[in-house]
């Protein structure tokens, strides 16, 4: 998998270098790319934005060293095997499955924005030439769509065949299939006990089938409390 980054503070992107992720980038794994919009720009100032049209506050990025920078990192020819992600929080929600279905492909571009925003025409552009996706993190607003990039990149990255060291661990944790669609429940190791707080007994008797069911009551507790949205998994009091 190949992996570029479009920003004008590229900067961000050293953290790629270091963690799993720079390990994954030694093990040619991946390949990540971070690249400098303000290298497309042919003004002394390296101008990347102008005013809005039609008015409004701040600045939008102008389309041009975006088209430029497309043309030599992507090419200039259709293929919808490339993905082309906008992070904005106007974005369709990131989500694991997203994350998912990104993590088989052979190449990702970030399009980070900054200001107000990009030109729309930049993402028209991208959707006719390749598979573009506008993507939000969450309902709150950031600088810029770098954070998004790493987050996304760490997301998808990790689930790339290889990646993991113990593929187990990605069945079992929040927002996957092992989890039944509900948060993950509280973990805990030694020492049993610890500043006045106690390890739950249960999970020292060595009873595989109470182990299960707390966690399992503990997973729907968790959901109901924190995330109502994903779904309805009871009160845990059976009739
Ligand atoms: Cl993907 N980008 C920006 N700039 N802000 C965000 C976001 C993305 N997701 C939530 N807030």
């Amino acid at each position: 998998m190949r992996l570029d980054y479009l920003s004008i503070f590229p900067a961000y992107f050293d953290v790629l270098d270091i963690s799993l992720l720079g390990k994954a980038a030694v093990n040619g794994l991946v390949e990540m790319h971070a690249h400098d919009l303000r290298d497309w720009t042919h003004d002394r100032h390296r101008t990347v934005d102008d005013t809005p049209c039609g008015g409004g506050a701040g600045m939008v990025m102008k389309p041009n060293p975006w088209g430029e920078a497309f043309d030599d990192i992507i090419g200039t020819e259709p293929d919808l095997s490339v993905h082309v992600m906008f992070p904005t929080p106007s974005g369709a929600p990131f989500t694991q499955s997203a994350a998912q279905e990104l993590s088989s492909v052979e190449r990702i571009v970030f399009c980070c924005g900054r200001y107000e925003g990009i030109d729309h025409r930049v993402i028209d552009y991208a959707r006719s030439m390749w598979t573009a996706h506008e993507v939000s993190l969450g309902d709150y607003v950031l600088n810029g769509g770098e954070v998004a990039a790493l987050a996304i990149t760490e997301a998808v990255v990790r689930l790339v065949p290889g990646f993991m060291g113990n593929p187990g661990s990605l069945a079992e944790e929040s927002f996957s299939a092992g989890q039944e669609g509900m948060l993950e429940y509280p973990l805990f190791t030694r020492p049993v006990s610890w500043r006045g707080f106690d390890v739950p007994e249960v999970l020292m008797s060595g009873h595989h089938g109470r182990i299960a069911k707390w966690r399992r009551d503990e997973s729907a507790r968790l959901t109901r409390e924190r995330r109502p949205d994903l779904g309805d998994f009871g009160s845990g009091i059976r009739h």
